[in-house]
């Protein structure tokens, strides 16, 4: 990506910014009412793919445009989505913390108008809806600091709201990789038969339902109790244990749950190998690591467990 390009990113105008997301709200309605994308299926918030023939997987960006950058520019980002058989995969929190939530917010959405079938563009704990309310956000702050207190009340509420309802909250691929952004849900009872029902809906039923929440802010622990969970000092979302992974890939018939949402050297593995957490920022976190994976359709035919995904993890 060219320098002037970048630079156009950092600050769009009010008026590009809100064409840009009001163009992704459109492509994501569309999406979900006809539930196509190509190699794959939309189902409200559940995405269900084949094994696509190119996959990269971003986790957290937290508003790090360099980071960000330099991920794009690794994997030749134009030629890459321009094949629609390709697809990169966001985890979601793609704001806050970092100095430049607004143009990364600009930079996946041209990503999702321009190349709509090689990209899916998850929901984080940081594009939760208003009714969970959260520490560190500060998205809304920097709006109404770039675009005024009225136009950026308008950006937020009824722009950035309404396609945050539309990001995807749990990624299928077939065989292979579960993905969300923070963990699998606690629930066991009769998920196992409509757990596709159960996500593609969890937004509808967020209010009276755990499920969304669960998905974006649980996290994997080694869980002494026989229920295998507890509650997460984050106040908000639970630990889960190893018997909630393995119930959760026997369920999905896949071999790793990829999730973002703890900053690590890179990635870190749990559950002996069930569950990858990617994370891919630096500037907000300056001790941690960023990273994303990349792998052709062979090589994640061949990945068995998270050991063998990390192979396919490139720190930058
Ligand atoms: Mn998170």
């Amino acid at each position: 990506m060219s320098k002037d390009l970048l630079q156009s990113y950092i600050k769009p105008s009010a008026n590009s910014f809100i064409r840009m997301i009001d163009a992704t709200i459109n492509v994501l309605y569309k999406e979900k009412r006809t539930g196509r994308i190509i190699g794959g299926k939309i189902s409200g918030g559940f995405a269900n793919l084949h094994i696509p023939e190119n996959l990269v997987i971003v986790g957290d960006i937290h508003g790090d445009l360099k980071s960000f950058c330099q991920i794009l520019q690794d994997i030749d980002f134009e030629r890459f989505l321009a094949n629609p058989n390709n697809k990169i995969i966001f985890l979601g929190d793609y704001i806050d913390r970092g100095s430049n939530s607004i143009g990364i917010l600009y930079i996946v959405c041209y990503l999702k108008n321009n190349y709509p079938n090689s990209v899916i563009l998850m929901r984080g704990n940081h594009e939760a809806p208003v009714e969970f309310p959260f520490s560190s956000h500060d998205l809304p702050f920097k709006i109404a600091e770039d675009y005024g207190k009225e136009l950026g009340n308008l950006i937020y509420n009824d722009k950035i709201l309404t396609l945050f309802r539309l990001l995807i909250l749990a990624t299928l691929i077939q065989n292979q990789l579960f993905l969300v952004h923070g963990g699998v849900p606690i629930k066991d009872r009769s998920v196992a038969t409509n757990f596709r029902r159960l996500i593609a809906s969890a937004y509808e039923n967020h209010i009276y339902d755990n499920t969304m929440q669960e998905i974006l802010w649980n996290d994997p622990r080694q869980i002494q109790n026989s229920h295998n969970w507890e509650y997460s000092r984050r106040g908000i979302g639970k630990h889960f244990g190893m018997n909630i992974s393995r119930k959760w890939l026997r369920m999905t018939g896949t071999k790793v749950i990829v999730r973002g949402h703890e900053p690590c050297q890179g990635f870190k593995i749990d559950h002996n190998g069930m569950v990858v957490t990617l994370f891919s920022c630096r500037e907000p976190y300056p001790n941690f690591t960023a990273a994303y994976i990349s792998l052709s359709y062979h090589q994640l035919q061949s990945v068995k467990d998270g050991i063998d995904l990390a192979f396919f993890i490139t720190k930058i």
